[in-house]
């Protein structure tokens, strides 16, 4: 079977570590592509010495070449600036908008039958905008977000039940900014809804709303501890599974954010939703029915998505 070819556009914190996986999957051959260019070829031939010692045979180029993007399966862009503390995501609109619309530019010209995963901060925004730059129809243009702010969730209460990770399902919807809406109503631990647990005094509403808010602030507390730079070993990890989904066609069920069209009352703008991920890119988009109070939370969260486009119109960027 011929080498898959997975295309990192950026090849910093998070595009190194998800080369790194990458390899250790044995999923694809990596093309790193940064504007460093001694950097990504440095780190290109160190991961290619790692797989050597791993015993795995797949390459890894480093280039500034966007020619490289050619043929790639899939193309994955953490291309961009990261915050630093006391920054918002929202305050990277206008630096890695245009960075955005020139790698949008370069996919449209050398890989147009490819899947796109942005990763790239204000995620939402960004999405939107890689859509417009590159062309590629809305179910092959998908953003990585509510993988990252589930697991967070995920890890935050497997550790305040003392339960297992594995057995820990739920959805973090919206935009991936401070208004993100976690669902505790979708929350099962083993296939128990969360309340069950909560009603048998495991956990009270006071300790769930603490685990939310961290999970809101998930990002913003990191950068405050890491001062460098944000977080890229879980973001790495969740695009991997997004990843891993289009590659093998999985069928996965996955919080991403996806271009909605009247879903959850929201229509022509990205946000993120349970979405089936497969070899056609986003396949489906599952409606969970929300309460008015959820319903609320996600049309605030998605307010937030489109006043992050309306400055990027204002500024003459789409
Ligand atoms: O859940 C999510 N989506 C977020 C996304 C989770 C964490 C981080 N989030 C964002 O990802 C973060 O706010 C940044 O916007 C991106 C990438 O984060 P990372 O930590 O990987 O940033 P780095 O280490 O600064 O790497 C960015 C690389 C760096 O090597 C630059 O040289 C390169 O991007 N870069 C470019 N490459 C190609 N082309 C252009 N124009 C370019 N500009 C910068």
């Amino acid at each position: 079977m011929a080498k898959k070819k997975i295309a990192l556009v950026g090849a910093g914190n998070i595009g190194a570590t998800l080369a790194h996986l990458i390899l250790q999957r044995k999923l694809a051959e990596v093309v790193l592509i940064d504007i460093a260019e001694g950097m990504t070829q440095g780190k290109a031939l160190d991961l290619c010495q790692a797989a050597a010692i791993d015993g795995i045979d797949l390459n890894v180029l480093g280039t500034r070449d966007f020619k490289a993007l050619s043929q790639a399966d899939i193309v994955i862009i953490t291309a961009g600036i990261a915050r630093k503390p006391g920054m918002s995501r929202d305050d990277l609109l206008q630096v890695n908008a245009q960075i955005i619309q020139e790698i949008g530019q370069q996919i449209r010209q050398h890989c147009p039958e490819t899947f796109v995963i942005v990763i790239t901060n204000p995620l939402d925004a960004m999405v939107w905008l890689m859509q417009k730059s590159c062309g590629l129809p809305f179910q092959r243009v998908v953003g990585m977000a509510g993988v990252l702010d589930s697991g967070r969730f995920q890890y935050f209460l497997a550790a305040a039940l003392n339960v297992s990770v594995r057995d820990i399902q739920t959805f973090v919807l919206g935009g991936h900014g401070d208004g993100m809406v976690a669902l505790p109503r979708y929350t099962t631990i083993s296939g128990v809804p969360l309340q069950a647990w909560i009603d048998q005094g495991k956990l009270s509403k006071q300790q769930l709303e603490t685990l939310i808010e961290r999970t809101r602030n998930g990002g913003a507390e990191i950068v405050n501890l890491i001062q460098t730079g944000s977080a890229y070993y879980a973001p790495a990890s969740a695009a991997l599974q997004m990843a891993e989904a289009y590659l093998y066609d999985q069928k996965r069920i996955l919080p991403c954010a996806a271009w909605l069209q009247g879903h959850y009352g929201v229509k022509d703008i990205y946000a993120g939703v349970p979405v089936v991920i497969g070899a056609n890119g986003v396949e489906k988009i599952l409606e969970l029915s929300l309460t008015e109070i959820e319903q609320q939370q996600f049309d605030t969260s998605v307010q937030g998505v489109r006043n992050l486009i309306q400055t990027l119109n204002t500024l003459g960027v789409s």
